[in-house]
């Protein structure tokens, strides 16, 4: 990790609470845990926050020097997520393949689940965040089903949290799991470590010291 890519960090935190995309109070996740924030990537909800947004993914994936021919994006915030990266990464010379995939699969027209170019070769995964780990499994499946290679993903927010297999929580975090056990790239735009950095900073009011505390408990116990 770069001082580059340190500040690419900090830098999205901010942007993800000033457009109120990550906000903090009770939330229950995908997996159950009551979790004091949430990242709501559905609310990066117009043209000027969709185009900063990838400009981050954009900068991250190229810092990270990752080698793919496509990018993939799984429904549903997937989808708009895969399509302005795949533009913003032509902006800066590398023109790719796009694909996506629908949750329900048509029975008349064109047919089937996949949309786009067809899914081969190394495959990028664009999705929002990861916690458990269960929406990576998935479109890793989806991308071995059609004969193509899960290369990597790349997320806005590693929430850095334990994965779960089968329901009950292990001791590795979900990416590392994606990274040793599938070995698999993983490119983040920020991570829950970045979070807690940016409310250190912050110096605001007891509001942000309290939200500090119970996101550090939240760390702990998952
Ligand atoms: P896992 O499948 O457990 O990795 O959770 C990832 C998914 O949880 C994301 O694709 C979101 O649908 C959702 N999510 C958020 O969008 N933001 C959060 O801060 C937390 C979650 C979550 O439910 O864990």
């Amino acid at each position: 990790k770069t001082a580059d890519t340190d500040q690419l960090a900090l830098d999205f935190v901010q942007f993800a609470v000033e457009s109120g995309v990550l906000r903090f109070g009770e939330f229950k996740t995908k997996a159950g845990r009551m979790s004091p924030y949430f990242f709501n990537a559905g609310l990066f909800d117009d043209g000027a926050k969709m185009g900063r947004l990838a400009e981050f993914y954009a900068k991250a994936i190229l810092a990270s020097g990752m080698e793919f021919d496509m990018v993939f994006g799984p429904a549903y915030k997937g989808i708009p997520l895969a399509a302005t990266v795949a533009v913003e990464l032509a902006r800066h010379g590398r023109n790719l393949p796009f694909a996506y995939n629908r949750k329900e699969a048509k029975d008349h027209g064109e047919g089937g689940t996949l949309v786009g170019a067809p899914l081969k070769g190394r495959v990028l995964i664009i999705d929002d965040v990861m916690s458990a780990g269960t929406a990576a499994r998935e479109s890793i499946a989806l991308i071995q089903a059609a004969g193509a290679t899960p290369y990597g993903i790349a997320i806005a927010l590693d929430r850095q949290e334990k994965a779960t297999e089968n329901g009950r929580d292990v001791d590795h975090s979900a990416v590392q799991y994606v990274r040793r056990e599938l070995g698999m790239q993983v490119c983040t735009i920020a991570k829950l470590a970045d979070l807690l950095q940016y409310l250190a900073a912050s110096g605001g009011g007891e509001d942000m010291k309290a939200h500090h505390e119970r996101v550090l408990a939240y760390r702990v116990r998952y």
